[in-house]
C-alpha cells in the first residue's frame, strides 16, 4: 500500500462522553491530546464525532430555543477552539470537526468543517436528515429534540478535492439513508467523514437497541462498498449524562470490509491507511455507474418523499 502516492493515513478520533458541565476548553483538550496522538503516528487527518465539543445537548427540552445558545458556536473557528486549529496546522493533521452552528441570520445547523492540514477550511456541511422530534415528548426516558435545535439544511452534499483525493461529509442520521452514500458517489467520492452520536435506546421502538451496533456498520459498510469509497464512522460514546450512546467507530474500505475499530467506549484513536486508489476498483468494476445505472428508471427516488401504496 506505501508505494501508492494516494494512501492517505487516516484517524477515528472517537471521543468518550462529554458531561453537560464540561467546559469547552476541556473538551478541546481532549481533542488536541488526540491529534497530538495522531501525530506521533504519521496521520494526515483526523475525524472526530458530530457535536464534538459540548455534550448532546438536544436530549433537554428548552421552552425556548435559545435557551441552549451556548452550546452553538457563532464562529469557527472561535477563541475557544482556535487552540485545536493551531495544534492541526502546527503538526500539519487536517481534521474534520462537528458543533452546533448558530448563524448570523439566527439559523441553526448541525455542521461539520473541513479543515486542510495547512490550516485553510476546506468546507462545511450542514447536516441534512434531522432526526427525533421538535416538541417535548416526556414519555421518553430522554429527549431528541434535534428538529426543535437544528434545520434541515438545503445545501446537500457536495464533495471537495482536498487530502490529494475527493472528499465528502455526512452526520449521523444521514448515515442511515443510502441516498448519502449515492449523491456523493455521483460526484465520484472517495472518503467519506462521518460523526454520529448514537443512543443505544431508541424509544419508538426499543426493539431495536440490540441491533444498534450492526445498523451502525451495516449502512456505513453497504454505503462504502456500493460507491467504492471509504467511510470514517467517529462516535462519541459511553455513558453521557446517563444516556448510553454507542463506540464502535470503525474506518471502512471500499470493499466494504471494516480495516480498523474502536475497543473501548472512550476517547480512543482509530489509524488506517487508507489507499484512495482502491476506489476505483469498485468504481471501474461493478458499480461503473456510467455503465450500469439506470436513471431513467429510478424517477421516484429523487422526486418522491413517501410511500405510495399500489391501489
Ligand atoms: N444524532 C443522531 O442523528 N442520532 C440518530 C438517532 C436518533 C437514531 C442516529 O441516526 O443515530
Amino acid at each position: 500500500m506505501s508505494s501508492s502516492p494516494r494512501v492517505i493515513r487516516v484517524a477515528a478520533g472517537q471521543l468518550g462522553p462529554i458531561q453537560r458541565e464540561e467546559s469547552r476548553a476541556e473538551v478541546v483538550q481532549r481533542l488536541v491530546a488526540l491529534l497530538e496522538e495522531a501525530a506521533d503516528r504519521g496521520v494526515e487527518l483526523i475525524v472526530y464525532p458530530e457535536l464534538a465539543l459540548t455534550t448532546f445537548f438536544p436530549r433537554w427540552y428548552t421552552e425556548d430555543v435559545s435557551g441552549h445558545d451556548h452550546f452553538y458556536e457563532t464562529s469557527m473557528p472561535g477563541a475557544e477552539t482556535q487552540p485545536l486549529f493551531d495544534a492541526a496546522k502546527a503538526h500539519n493533521i487536517g481534521f474534520a470537526l462537528g458543533y452546533a452552528e448558530l448563524t448570523p441570520d439566527g439559523e441553526r445547523f448541525n455542521t461539520t468543517v473541513l479543515v486542510e492540514r495547512d490550516g485553510t477550511t476546506v468546507a462545511k456541511y450542514r447536516k441534512v436528515h434531522i432526526p427525533g422530534h421538535d416538541s417535548n415528548e416526556p414519555w421518553r426516558a430522554f429527549q431528541h429534540l434535534e428538529r426543535r435545535y437544528f434545520q434541515e439544511s438545503h445545501e446537500g452534499f457536495n464533495v471537495h478535492r482536498a487530502f490529494g483525493g475527493i472528499m465528502g461529509m455526512a452526520t449521523c442520521n444521514d448515515r442511515r439513508w443510502p441516498e448519502t452514500y449515492r449523491e456523493m458517489g455521483l460526484q465520484g467520492v472517495e472518503l467519506i467523514a462521518i460523526g454520529y452520536n448514537t443512543p443505544i435506546h431508541y424509544a419508538p421502538d426499543p426493539g431495536q437497541n440490540a441491533l444498534q451496533g450492526f445498523h451502525n456498520h451495516l449502512c456505513m459498510q453497504a454505503g462504502a462498498y456500493q460507491n467504492g469509497t471509504w467511510v470514517i464512522g467517529v462516535a462519541k460514546c459511553g455513558t453521557e449524562e446517563g444516556v448510553e450512546m454507542l463506540a464502535e467507530s470503525a474506518i471502512i474500505a471500499p470493499s466494504g470490509e471494516i480495516v480498523a475499530q474502536a475497543v473501548t467506549t472512550g476517547d480512543e484513536l482509530v489509524v488506517a491507511d487508507c489507499d484512495l486508489d482502491w476506489c476505483a476498483d469498485y468504481k471501474n468494476t461493478l458499480f461503473d455507474f456510467d455503465t450500469y445505472r439506470r436513471p431513467e428508471i429510478y424517477h421516484r427516488t429523487g422526486s418522491q418523499k413517501g410511500v405510495v401504496h399500489p391501489d
